[in-house]
Formats: structure tokens, sequence, C-alpha cells
């Protein structure tokens, strides 16, 4: 059923607590934690804890459910000081959802990249 946790998800594994993740924000719907694989001084991801495989999917099954992960990756911003300001380099951040192979998405659970603390260039690769 949508949403249903999924045995072989990792990311429905770091929400059950089976896989360890520095989670740095929690809500009743979604967490935060720091990519394994940092891109940037700021790397964090924001999942919803149901499962869904991509971002589309998610924002056409449960809208709700995407506002609260685009909004937790605005409080990830604050958090990390990382909000826009005076235009220095850890002023300004980019939210990514890959969605697809193609794009380079390897884990089909729902996440958004919050990347900042650094200057980010466009386009992007
Ligand atoms: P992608 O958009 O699907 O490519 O992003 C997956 C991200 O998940 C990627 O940046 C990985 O570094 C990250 N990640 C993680 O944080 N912890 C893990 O155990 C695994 C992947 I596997």
């Amino acid at each position: 059923m949508a949403g249903e946790p999924q045995a072989d998800c990792l990311f429905c594994k770091i929400v059950a607590g089976e896989v360890p993740a520095t989670v740095i924000r929690e809500t009743e719907t979604t967490v935060a934690f720091r990519d394994i694989n940092p891109q940037a001084p700021t790397h964090v991801l924001v999942i919803p804890k149901a499962h869904y495989p991509d971002a589309a999917t998610l924002a056409a099954a449960a809208p709700q459910l995407m506002a609260d992960v685009v909004r937790e990756t605005g409080e990830v911003a604050a958090q990390e000081n990382i909000v826009p300001g005076d235009g220095g380099p850890r002023t300004g951040y980019r939210v990514v959802f890959n969605t697809g192979s193609g794009a380079g998405q390897t884990v089909f659970h729902t996440h958004a990249h919050v990347l900042g603390g650094r200057g980010l260039e466009w386009p992007p690769g």
C-alpha cells in the first residue's frame, strides 16, 4: 500500500532506527539527517517517514506530506545558519530532489537534499 514501509528500503530502516543516521531534526511526519557522503559543509537529507519512491509520486499521492518535507528543508537551513543573508558563502542553499536514476537518484525513498555552506555553481552537473 502507498506509504507503507518497504523491507528492502534503507531510509525506511533509518526511520525505524534499524540503520544508524545522524538525525538533526524530527517531526511527526519527517526525519532530517546528515548525508553519509556530504557534498557541501551542510548536506542534510529530509525524508518523509512514510515510503514513497520519489518526489513526484509523493506530491501526487500525499501533497500535505510533501509540504511537510519542503517546510522542513527551510527549518534545516535556519538551524544550519545558511538562510539567505549577506551573500557570503554560508548564506543561501539549494534543495534538490533527484528523481529517477538518470538524474542521479540512488535511494528510492523520497528525499530532499539540503546543500549549503559553500558557493554553489549553476547549472549543476
Ligand atoms: P540520491 O539523490 O538518491 O543519489 O541520494 C541518496 C543519498 O543518500 C546520497 O547522497 C548518499 O550519500 C546518501 N546516503 C546516506 O546518507 N546514507 C546511506 O546509508 C546511504 C546513502 I546507502
